[in-house]
Order: C-alpha cells, then sequence, then structure tokens
C-alpha cells in the first residue's frame, strides 16, 4: 500500500467517500475501500484527495468564477471556470478565429477599426484584460485587453462574449500599462511602453531625447453605446522612458493613476556597435519614475480645450501638465515591473524586478507631498519628483524577482516572485493590519510555484472588496509538468488556496493552457455575469446588438439578381436540419451579399454556415443574423455545409453554390 495513503484523516476519508459518491453516483456500490483503492493505484497523497475534493467539478455543477485571462500573443482572450479550470470560450478579438467565423464572415468590421490604414493587422499580443467597474467593483458587463504590439484596445460584450470595437492608438504601436479601469469605468486608460516619435515616423535614435514621446491615453468609455467614444478622448504627453504597468486609485485615491517607468535613463541599445545592450542600459540605474497623475484634472484642462492636436488626437502637453499640476515623479526600485492599488486605495505598491522587497506608498503621503510641494528635484522635462522618504510608507522583503502583487480580504497582499518561483503571502500595515494574526509588514508565507510565475490573480483581488479563496499563477514555463507536446510547451496555471490564513496555501490544480501567453487575468464572480443564452430576437445582429431588419425570416427567403449590376442578394434561413434556399446559382464575377439567420430559439443550437475556396465559415448562435459579402471569383460547383454539428440530419444541412463561368 501507498505509505501516504495510510495517513489519511477521517477528515480527507470522509471528503473523499463524498467525492467519489458526488463523482459517479450512478455506481450501485461504493465503498471506502473503491475509494482507496482507486487512490492507491494512482499514487494519490491525502492532500491530492483533499485538493481533489476542492476543485473537482462534477457533471452539471456550475464554477463559481470566471476567469478573464489575456490570450498573450494568440491575440484573444480566454473565459475559464473557476474551480474547475475548465475552458468556456476562447473570445476572438484581434485574431481571425473560425469556429466563431471571427475573420471568416463576421468580426472584419470591428478587426479593420484596428488597422493602421495599410496592410491589415491580423494578430495582436494581449497582456491586461480588465473588467467594467461600478463604483470601484467589477460590474460583468464588459471586458476590455489592450494588444501590446500594436497599440489598439478591443472591447468586449459580455452578454454575449464578443468583441465589438477596436480602436487604434494613433500617437504610439507599442502599448503596455493597462488597460486599466478608473472606479466607474469612465475611462479605459492604455499606456504605452516602447518610445516612439509621434505616430510612429521615422526619425533615428541618435534623435531619441527630441524626437522620442511616450503617452498614456485615456479612451472615454460611453456605457450606453457599449463603444469608446474617440471624440471624448484624449491623451497625455510623457517622456520617452519606456511606460509600463499601471492602475488606477480608488476610494482614498479617486481621481489619480499611477504608471510605473523603466529605461529612465533613455538608454537606446546598439550592442552591435559596441554600446550596452538595452537589458544593461536600462537597468543603470538605482530607481526609475513612478508617474502619478491626476486624471481627472486631466480631463478637466482636456475640456478646457488645453490640449495639442497631434495625429489628429488631443494631447496634454508635459509642459501643459506640469503647469495645472497635473503630473508627479516619485523615485521608484530598479526595473519596477507592477503597480498596484490596494482595496482602500490608500497605498500603492510598486514590485522592481531587481529589487526583493516590494515598495508601499501612502496615498496620503503622496497627497500632503503634492500640497506642500516636497519636492526633491524635477527630471529633464521639468516634472516634480516628490522625495522619496516623504512618501514611503513601507517596503517589505518577499523574495527574487517580485513582479505583480493581488489582495485578499483580510489585509494579505500576495506578489508573484519570478526569480523565487513562487507567491510569496504577507501582511499590510494601516486600516488592514488588524484582519491578520501576523505583524504588519511581514512576510508570511511563499509558496512554489512551477515555474517562473508572472501574474497572479485572486478573485476580484484588484477591486475595493477582494474575496480571495482562490489565487492563479500565471506561470510562464511549465518544464516537468505536463506530457512534452514537442518542444513547445504550454504554460501553466496553477490554482492556490488561499481560503486560511498563515502559512497554509497549497497549490490545488494545474491548467495547461495550450494557447498563447497569458500575462493577466481578472477573476470575476459568475453570478455577476448575466450572458444571454440565446439572441433576444431572431434576426438579431450582435456587431450592433439589435435586430436587423434586412435579417432573412421563415417565408421570405429569396435569391435575386440584378443582372445589369452583376449583383446577387440571398436570403436564407437555417434551422435543424436545412438551409432555405438549397440552392444558389450565380455566374462568374458576380458580388453576392449573402444574407443568412439562424431562427433557431433553442439553447445551444447553433448552426455554422461554410463555403469551401472561399474562406467563409460563420457561427450562427441562435436568432443571429450574418450579413457575408463577396465575389464569386471563381466558376465551379461548391458544396456548402453547416459546420456544427447539430442534428441527427446535420450531414443532410447541406446546399449548392454554382458558378456559372462566362
Ligand atoms: S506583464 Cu507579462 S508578466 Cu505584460 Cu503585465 Cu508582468
Ligand atoms: Cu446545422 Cu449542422
Amino acid at each position: 500500500m501507498n505509505p501516504a495513503f495510510r495517513v489519511l484523516s477521517a477528515r480527507a476519508l470522509a471528503l473523499a467517500l463524498l467525492l467519489s459518491v458526488g463523482a459517479s453516483s450512478s455506481l450501485a456500490f461504493q465503498s471506502m475501500d473503491d475509494v482507496r483503492a482507486a487512490a492507491t493505484a494512482r499514487g494519490l497523497t491525502t492532500a491530492d484527495l483533499l485538493a481533489a475534493a476542492k476543485t473537482f467539478t462534477p457533471s452539471g455543477m456550475l464554477d463559481e468564477y470566471v476567469m478573464f485571462s489575456s490570450g498573450g500573443h494568440s491575440g484573444q482572450v480566454f473565459a475559464i471556470g473557476m474551480p474547475s479550470m475548465r475552458l468556456l470560450k476562447t473570445i476572438a478579438v484581434f485574431t481571425p478565429e473560425p469556429w466563431q467565423g471571427w475573420g471568416y464572415g463576421v468580426g472584419e468590421e470591428v478587426m479593420a477599426g484596428g488597422d493602421y490604414g495599410g496592410e491589415p493587422v491580423r494578430w495582436g499580443d494581449t497582456h491586461h484584460p480588465a473588467l467594467s467597474e461600478t463604483a470601484g467593483d467589477y460590474d460583468g458587463q464588459w471586458l476590455f485587453i489592450n494588444d501590446k504590439i500594436n497599440a489598439r484596445v478591443g472591447v468586449i460584450d459580455l452578454r454575449d462574449f464578443e468583441a465589438k470595437q477596436i480602436v487604434k492608438n494613433p500617437l504610439t504601436v507599442s502599448d503596455h500599462g493597462g488597460t486599466f479601469v478608473t472606479p466607474n469605468t469612465e475611462y479605459v486608460i492604455e499606456g504605452g511602453q516602447y518610445a516612439t516619435p509621434w505616430g510612429s515616423a521615422y526619425a533615428p535614435l541618435s534623435e531619441y531625447k527630441e524626437s522620442y514621446h511616450g503617452s498614456v491615453t485615456l479612451w472615454k468609455f460611453d456605457r450606453r453605446a457599449g463603444r469608446i467614444d474617440r471624440s471624448k478622448s484624449f491623451a497625455m504627453e510623457l517622456p520617452p522612458y519606456w511606460q509600463d504597468l499601471s492602475d488606477a486609485g480608488k476610494g482614498a485615491s479617486d481621481g489619480w493613476f499611477f504608471l510605473n517607468s523603466i529605461n529612465t535613463e533613455m538608454a537606446t541599445g546598439g550592442i552591435e556597435s559596441g554600446n550596452p545592450p538595452f537589458e544593461a542600459g536600462v537597468s543603470r540605474n538605482a530607481t526609475d519614475y513612478l508617474h502619478i497623475i491626476d486624471w481627472k484634472g486631466a480631463e478637466r484642462v482636456f475640456q478646457a480645450g488645453k490640449a495639442d492636436m497631434i495625429e489628429g488626437f488631443p494631447v496634454i502637453s508635459i509642459k501643459t501638465a506640469v503647469a495645472e499640476g497635473l503630473i508627479y515623479l516619485t523615485p521608484e526600485p530598479r526595473s519596477p515591473h507592477g503597480v498596484d492599488v490596494a482595496p482602500k486605495g490608500d497605498f500603492v505598491v510598486v514590485s522592481g524586478k531587481l529589487d526583493p522587497h516590494v515598495t508601499v506608498y501612502s496615498t496620503a503621503k503622496l497627497k500632503k507631498a503634492v500640497a506642500a510641494k516636497t519636492f526633491s528635484g524635477r527630471d529633464d522635462w521639468g516634472i516634480p519628483i516628490l522625495d522619496f522618504d516623504a512618501v514611503v510608507e513601507a517596503q517589505v522583503e518577499v523574495g527574487l524577482g517580485p513582479l505583480h502583487t493581488q489582495f485578499g480580504p483580510e489585509g494579505y497582499a500576495y506578489t508573484s516572485l519570478f526569480l523565487d518561483s513562487a507567491v510569496a503571502r504577507w501582511t499590510m500595515g494601516g486600516s488592514y493590519g488588524a484582519g491578520t494574526p501576523e505583524p504588519d509588514w511581514t512576510l508570511v508565507h511563499k509558496t512554489p510555484v512551477q515555474y517562473n510565475v508572472g501574474h497572479i490573480g485572486v478573485a476580484e483581488g484588484d477591486t475595493v472588496s477582494p474575496d480571495g479563496k482562490y489565487l492563479v499563477a500565471f506561470n510562464k514555463w511549465s518544464v516537468d509538468r505536463f506530457l512534452p507536446p514537442g518542444p513547445l510547451l504550454p504554460q501553466n496555471f496553477q490554482l492556490i488556496d488561499i481560503a486560511n490564513q498563515g502559512t497554509s496555501m497549497p497549490v490545488i490544480y494545474d491548467m495547461p493552457i495550450g494557447m498563447g501567453e497569458p500575462h493577466y487575468a481578472q477573476i470575476c464572480k459568475a453570478d455577476k455575469l448575466n450572458p444571454w443564452k440565446v439572441y433576444p430576437e431572431v434576426g438579431w445582429d450582435p456587431l450592433h446588438q439589435r435586430a436587423d431588419l434586412m435579417a432573412p425570416k421563415p417565408g421570405m427567403e429569396r435569391v435575386t439578381r440584378n443582372d445589369e449590376e452583376g449583383s446577387v442578394e440571398v436570403f436564407m434561413t437555417a434551422v435543424r436540419s436545412h438551409f432555405k434556399p438549397e440552392h444558389v446559382a450565380v455566374k462568374v464575377g458576380d458580388t453576392i451579399t449573402w444574407r443568412i439567420t439562424n431562427i433557431e430559439r433553442a439553447v445551444d443550437a447553433t448552426h455554422g454556415f461554410a463555403i469551401p475556396q472561399y474562406n467563409i465559415n460563420l457561427s450562427l448562435e441562435p436568432g443571429e443574423t450574418a450579413t457575408v459579402e463577396f465575389t464569386a471569383h471563381t466558376a465551379g460547383t461548391f458544396p456548402f455545409y453547416c459546420s456544427e454539428f447539430c442534428s441527427a440530419l446535420h450531414l443532410e444541412m447541406v446546399g449548392y453554390l454554382l458558378v456559372e463561368p462566362t
């Protein structure tokens, strides 16, 4: 017998029994012996069985949370149930995705919103999802996501988990800080990253200091329209430091946001010319700058018409921002990465990758220093630098390579340690101090993770009311955790139980996320989400979230041809298990507008619509209508079919597109 199994406590045995009953209640006889035998056969320990009891989600049981994870360079977003860690949906945003028809008949209009004007860009590097908030808490309505490689922001409607808008930042090609939202989603904030000349125009690196710029963009979100309103959005010019992560103030610091930077050295690299490589040049100084920005003040300045137009976009210059008292800097430890605002908005936690401490700034002290003008100097752009000692509350030694911090409900904070491959739990002080048994500002525990953790996510852990309970470590490497699917290994999402205080913080589940490099995720209580199960009406246009008057309806199916224009209009319906009409005859060169409605009202009765050779594949959810336009460029016989196995007669859900040669 496995020795580990002999130590099963009575409690774990009871849990295991419960688990086995829940797992396969259809079996007539189950006993502890069966559980024991199965666990022994697989070499499972008591701790394993306990972890299983906390995460195993039997068929039909629903998850308590939904985690919205960036998809990294897959360009998408993943919705994952927790604690089961089951992938519920890949939400297509920046990258075509045929299952959803994204880029193959729908989504083109959304994706085109992110184009530069030239060759369409067809992938993204998503880093930081941000759920919409009301009074600093997730409201379950909208999700925003940045694209680091092209400086774009996507807007996802959580009624149908579909992207509705992509905006391209006109000032830069590179973003990273954000997206994050202000406490009532007034703005979706996109911080820049690598400095470029405005609009990413050409300028040699020898003109870095004069011609390159940093920026942060405040996209105004119109909740009623469900879209970013470009006409009410503006940006702020920043020095050509590389802006990094950022977070909005809330509670005590409402009205402000905080933006990290690296490369305040303004190194320009050039290893091939004998210059220090970026990695050395960018980390030369002992400190970089935390940017402290008054966004409510910036909004007033913008509305007063004091912004300059750059690349057709209003930008508050550094000069104006300094004159109006909108921006301050303060030193932060070398190579800073994460900046995270505590639940009450009273502390800002910054982690420097090359400093084993987290540095905690007090927002009360920041405000006091601003009011008292306790400046230790100004940077080259004249931005006042707040004296470090006047604004720091505490520094806590947590371990090597601290990156990102999240918060629990009782006064614990959690920080990922990239170099240690661990997650640290530490105590906050101030008004949080009483919530935890340990002394304020001390490291409590470190849980090893596998391996090289980037961000972490705690359930609602960056809101005004964190839930705690679960923490997910988003690990960059998995090395030996899974069967190797060739040399490209999946990243590893590790679920950690943080429900207990003190030093108990076990890993309870590993999830290989075999797609992209997820960076950050936000974890929303599932009961805050209220997605549609079918579209509200037959003939629904999901892009505009309204009924489409042109949507084909039953009894009105037809094919009309305009000989003079060489155009054809198809009005088609789809229902189990046929398309109507089933024959569509056109002539080569015709332009075709093909409208199709799924007239089903049954939950999950999705039909596909796929035409060979023409790169068309739609996913039509119950009630959805879609319109696809194309030119019949190739003569031939094209059996189109339904690409979702929708019924026993799914294979018969087919038709012929006949393109007659001229
Ligand atoms: S970054 Cu990737 S681990 Cu883009 Cu938020 Cu820190
Ligand atoms: Cu409809 Cu298969």
